[in-house]
């Protein structure tokens, strides 16, 4: 069974004074866009395309068989809430990479979710600490937090971490994602 998850918003005291109250919840808040690309795993795949020595497609029975990697950190959106240690397991992003192999002409990774995406330089997506996440503190991801794969990009902004990958892309040049003003917009930013 999935558990369900609930935002539980713990007031902290801060040091700082200002507003005074720094908004650190125990679990990540949920929220599912209505676009979210469904997921039936007989169907699923996770494909990787544009500059690449070879187009691969992978079925989840299939990333969750490759080298895992676990990784531990806080999560924080630009809306003000900070989730602290939180505990991932998945695949390296740049595991997936590199079984596709990247053309010498690629720059960058778009990394999408149907219609919500974002373009990472090829150098930071290619660090260890990238992780395409499909356990979160010890259970299945569930579907709001972008089960069955999400990417957890610990170094960037909280929308570059995209729930619910389904394609990578290598492109030469720089593209705009459209992730950045999707939840931006959520927030009336
Ligand atoms: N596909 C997709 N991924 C997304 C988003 C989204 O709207 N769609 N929102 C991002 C933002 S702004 C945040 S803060 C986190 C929230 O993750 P959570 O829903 O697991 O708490 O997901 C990120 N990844
Ligand atoms: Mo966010």
């Amino acid at each position: 069974m999935r558990q369900t998850r609930t935002a539980v918003a713990t007031p902290m005291q801060s040091s700082g004074g200002g507003r005074g109250i720094k908004d650190l919840r125990k679990e990540m808040p949920t929220f599912t866009p209505k676009n979210a690309p469904p997921f039936d795993p007989r169907i699923w795949r996770l494909r990787v395309g544009g500059l690449v020595k070879e187009h691969l497609s992978f079925s989840i029975k299939q990333i969750m068989k490759m080298e895992k990697a676990k990784l531990e950190c806080d999560f924080e959106c630009v809306e003000g809430w900070t989730v602290p240690r939180n505990m991932w397991e998945g695949v390296r992003l740049r595991t997936i990479l590199e079984a596709a192999g990247s053309l010498p002409e690629a720059g960058f990774v778009m990394v999408i979710a149907g219609s919500f995406s974002t373009c990472i330089p090829l150098e930071k997506a290619l660090k260890d600490e990238n992780i395409l996440a499909y356990s979160l503190n010890g259970s299945d991801l569930a579907f709001e937090h972008g089960a069955p794969l999400r990417l957890i990009f610990p170094q960037q902004d909280c929308f570059d971490s995209v729930k619910w990958v389904n394609n990578l892309e290598l492109l030469p040049e720089y593209r705009a994602g459209t992730g950045k003003t999707i939840a931006l917009k959520r927030i009336g930013r």
